[in-house]
């Protein structure tokens, strides 16, 4: 069933709306027994990467786009880390729509770039980052009557919510805590309402307390101030001013919750612990919640009763330069077994 069908009683959609779905949503919750053990609380794990295009933006991306039809539109845009530009993609090409994409240069995972131009998106690189190619993208909106699905796009932010409708779900309740990245703080925005709505509609007993953080190259909210030259080796969330600030204070001060930065080495640091000791494979951003919370953990921060949540947004396959980046090389060997056996010293 696609999410919107799932969930129509909380989305804005009519029984008309078109629906365009790549069967996107309820994606794994995974327990985390060695994060837990890390941490001193239940760790679970939101693996986005399963949805069609291997980020949560599928989420927002079904409604967006299924709404832009309804309206008529025949061409959607966003400017883009590189999730947003495949997820737009995707179903732009499912839809039948033209689909314009604006990426800053050279700062965009190999994984999206090829799933964006395979799926027929006509590709801009600009000379700049994520936050002049959303400016881009505004004026070009404005302008040309381009229907534009970044996170500005409240459509985009009504699916997200549906994140948190799952993991309630899943759990009879909202966790104690819920940890994620913060780049354009769409998303945190989108988890904060999705837990609200639902427990006004009587799915949940409590609201959790929300921990976003932020690269430390690229953390704006958490110094108060625009970053001009971001920077991080998380590239997804490799962004100076979000769209969506104040609704992440909003999310953050509502909650009791906080945003924090992490180090670039923290961040990797999680993302190989995830691949290599809980086997999931997430790309680097995704690791941002992970790195936080065991930041978090060293201040004893948790209860051994807690349940923690982290939202990881994006599939590792996303960004293979990362992944070989931080991989030992692979010994290559004579193809015969006594010498492929003396060297792996079996
Ligand atoms: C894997 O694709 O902004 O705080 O243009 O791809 O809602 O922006 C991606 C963001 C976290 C941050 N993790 O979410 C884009 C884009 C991953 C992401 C974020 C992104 P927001």
């Amino acid at each position: 069933m696609s999410l919107i069908e799932k969930y129509a009683a909380y989305l804005p959609v009519t029984p008309d709306t078109p629906i365009v779905s790549l069967s996107e949503g309820d994606t794994p919750l995974l327990p985390a027994p060695r994060l837990s053990e890390l941490v001193g609380a239940k760790v679970f794990l939101k693996f986005e990467g399963a949805n069609p295009t291997g980020s949560f933006k599928d989420r927002g991306m079904t409604l967006a786009v299924s709404k832009a039809v309804e309206s008529g539109a025949t061409a959607i845009i966003c400017a883009s880390t590189g999730n947003t530009a495949a997820s737009a993609a995707a179903y732009a090409a499912r839809a039948g729509l033209r689909c314009i994409v604006v990426l800053p240069e050279g700062k965009v995972a190999l994984g999206k770039l090829a799933h964006v131009s395979h799926c027929g998106a006509e590709v801009a690189t600009v000379r700049g980052n994520f936050d002049q190619a959303l400016e881009v993208v505004r004026f070009l909106s404005d302008e040309y009557g381009l229907e534009l699905v970044n996170s500005v796009n409240p459509f985009r932010i009504e699916g997200q919510a549906t994140g948190a409708y799952e993991v309630v779900d899943a759990l009879s309740d909202a966790p104690a805590y819920q940890a994620m990245p913060v780049g354009n703080a769409g998303n945190i925005t989108a988890y904060w309402k999705g837990y609200q709505r639902y427990r006004e509609a009587g799915r949940s007993q409590r609201l959790p307390v929300m921990l976003g953080f932020q690269a430390a190259g690229a953390a704006p909210i958490v110094a108060g101030h625009p970053i001009e030259n971001p920077e991080t080796v998380a590239s997804a969330i490799r962004i100076g001013n979000p769209a969506s600030w104040k609704e992440a204070e909003t999310a953050r001060d509502e909650s009791g919750g906080l945003i924090e930065a992490v180090t670039d080495e923290e961040i990797l640091s999680a993302y190989r612990l995830l691949a290599s000791r809980e086997g999931v494979f997430c790309e680097p951003a995704s690791a941002a919640g992970v790195a936080g919370i065991l930041k978090l953990a060293a201040k004893q921060f948790f209860s051994p009763e807690d349940s923690v949540v982290c939202i990881l947004t994006g599939h590792g396959l996303k960004d293979p330069d990362s992944a070989l980046a931080s991989a030992p090389e692979p010994l290559l060997l004579d193809a015969d077994g006594p010498s492929v056996a003396r060297a792996l010293k079996l």
